[in-house]
């Protein structure tokens, strides 16, 4: 996720007794990992797979790619 630091604290539901903060996380097919973020700064944030094919292609985004909006509180 662009911005946020994020806290990865669990792994297929099971929390971690470590949790750590990553800027990307390598997930196998079936694996699910939760993290927290603190949405702090305003404005409509990517979060997307770092396998670029599994995201862009000549036409632009697509798949694995979405987009966070954050409003003022
Ligand atoms: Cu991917």
């Amino acid at each position: 996720m662009h911005q946020f630091p994020q806290l990865v604290f669990a792994k297929d539901g099971f929390p971690l007794d470590q949790p750590y903060f990553a800027d990307t996380i390598n997930i196998a097919p079936g694996e699910r990992y939760s993290v927290l973020v603190q949405p702090d700064t305003p404005g409509a944030w990517v979060w997307h797979c770092h396998i670029l094919s599994h995201v862009e292609r000549d036409t632009g985004m697509f798949g694995m790619v979405t987009a966070v909006i954050v409003q003022e509180a």
